[in-house]
């Protein structure tokens, strides 16, 4: 066998974007994420290498090298972004595991394109690892990856980490398909989630649904304190928040350039005296419909000000081709229309809504200059962004109103929590926000702070890494039960 990577990162996502010029070439464009900050001089040391979709359909590009890491591209078809990728990640897994915000569709043909790529996945890296690698599986385009990879290669050890949160059993029982993708996850030697409770469900799961199709029969699964026996071999199962790279946020948001960015930005606003900030991929998920209707009530009874509030709306595009999408952002821009149209005036609407990516500069800028930042989902897996705007803030300025039902929720117990369903508590929230006394708010950031300046992204992905490579448990909660039953509790 060549002698390949000790240390292979499996991501739906290459850390790079080809892009496709006028002429008709093609050229490679970083695309920077967390994941890839927290990764590279792990990566950079270990000889690694990242497999990933390039980002366009039917391109078969050569893998590359950039900055000592291998890249290697696996090609999908026009037809399997739309099945796999747009059909079953994002119109299947993702409604579902987000506890049904929008109906999941079960489609037959999606499933057969998702096994079909989880398969090209598991076979390119089952190439390109070296005899005894490390394997780091991302997320929920690629579950069945661990089981496939683990018959093609025995001699590998595995993780997964899942980025979204694993819904509870009554709701997963719905999948047509979940014995398969339970036994997909089994294939890891380490399975990751943010929360503890994700991982309570899939231990649950595990027991229930695994093993039944063994020629042992029904012995096949035995879990217990966070560990699924599957025949001789041990599955750990744990919680691992992820982070950001804090430290690096901490220093860019104290830059002279940021600074005056920041001023300038509120100086373009007219100078309000709130600026509530939201930002956030376009997606159904994050729950920005629940803080525009807020507002619009908040202004109607009139407890916010349109003189001298102002809201920024950043919405990054998502999953444009999606049915549920393309609505959602007709109904979210209607809804924008409808407070402008009502309590704006030429030169000074209330809400300034942009639906582009804005560079990351200008974003750190945007958290520096918000009094108040919104971030109300239905339902996150963390919340990179909450997190983000807490280590933009070393002035101690600001207040962060935060979803009870995000990951981040859990450490960040200094927020303006709120429940998301409960309007008058969203309501009630955001004025609290808005009226909080300067102290208090000062002892509430610096807390948050602490948290989230001490809990990074290293350490995320070193915790996790130490688990998979030498059991330990450094960081990261290893648990979970042998007699948890969420039905009975
Ligand atoms: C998934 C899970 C989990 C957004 N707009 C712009 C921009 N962003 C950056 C943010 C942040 C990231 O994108 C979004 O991360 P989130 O965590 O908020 O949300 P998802 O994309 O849904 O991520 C989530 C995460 O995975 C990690 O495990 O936390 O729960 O759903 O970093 O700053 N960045 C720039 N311009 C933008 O316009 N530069």
């Amino acid at each position: 066998m060549p002698k390949g990577s000790d240390f292979v990162v499996v991501a739906n996502r290459l850390p790079v974007d080809l892009e496709t010029l006028p002429d008709g070439s093609t050229r490679w464009k970083r695309s920077p994420g967390g994941l890839v900050t927290a990764l590279e001089p792990i990566l950079r040391t270990n000889k690694g290498a990242w497999i990933g979709w390039a980002g366009v359909p039917d391109a078969d590009a050569d893998p590359i090298i950039e900055d000592d890491v291998e890249l290697h591209p696996v090609p999908l078809s026009a037809t399997e972004v739309a099945d796999y990728y747009e059909g079953f990640s994002n119109a299947t897994l993702w409604p579902l595991y987000h506890e049904l915000i929008v109906r999941p569709i079960y489609h037959r043909q999606w499933w057969k394109a998702y096994v079909e790529v989880n398969r090209r996945f598991a076979e390119e890296t089952a190439k390109v690892a070296a005899q005894n690698a490390t394997v780091w599986i991302q997320d929920y385009q690629l579950q069945l990856v661990p089981k496939m990879l683990r018959m093609l290669r025995p001699d590998l050890t595995i993780g997964f980490f899942l980025h979204i949160p694993f819904p509870p059993v009554e709701l997963f029982m719905q999948m047509p398909w979940r014995t398969e993708i339970v036994e997909g996850l089994l294939g890891a030697d380490l399975i990751g989630f943010h929360l503890p409770g994700g991982a309570q469900n899939f231990l649950y799961l595990a027991k229930r649904l695994a093993g039944q199709h063994t020629s042992r029969g029904n012995v096949g699964v035995r879990s217990r304190f966070g560990i699924v026996q599957v025949g001789f071999r041990n599955v750990r199962v744990g919680a691992f928040p992820i982070s950001i790279d804090s430290g690096e946020l901490d220093e860019s948001s104290r830059r002279r350039s940021v600074r005056d960015r920041a001023r300038q930005i509120r100086k373009e606003l007219g100078n309000p005296t709130t600026i509530m900030l939201g930002v956030d991929r376009l997606d159904y998920t994050k729950g920005i419909d629940v803080r525009l209707t807020a507002l619009l009530e908040l202004l109607e009874e009139g407890r916010v000000d349109p003189e001298k509030t102002v809201m920024i709306q950043l919405a990054t595009p998502s999953r444009e081709r999606v049915e549920s999408y393309i609505q959602m952002r007709g109904d979210i821009e209607r809804q924008v229309g409808r407070i402008n149209g009502e309590f704006g005036r030429v030169g000074h609407p209330v809400v300034h809504y942009l639906h582009k990516p804005v560079p990351r500069d200008e974003l750190i800028a945007s958290f520096v200059s918000a009094d108040v930042m919104l971030v109300t989902p239905l339902r996150d897996g963390m919340n990179l962004v909450a997190k983000e705007y807490i280590a933009c803030r070393s002035d101690l300025g600001g207040a962060l109103v935060l979803s009870e039902f995000t990951g981040a929720a859990a450490e960040l117990r200094q927020s303006y929590l709120c429940n998301p369903h409960d309007l008058e508590g969203v309501k009630d929230a955001i004025v609290a926000a808005l009226e909080q006394d300067r102290a208090d708010g000062r002892k509430r950031m610096r807390t948050m702070r602490r948290q989230v300046l001490t809990h990074d992204v290293n350490l995320w992905a070193n915790a996790f890494l130490d688990a998979l490579t030498h059991g330990g448990i450094a960081g990261g909660a290893l648990m979970g039960s042998a007699d948890y039953d969420p039905q009975e509790n």
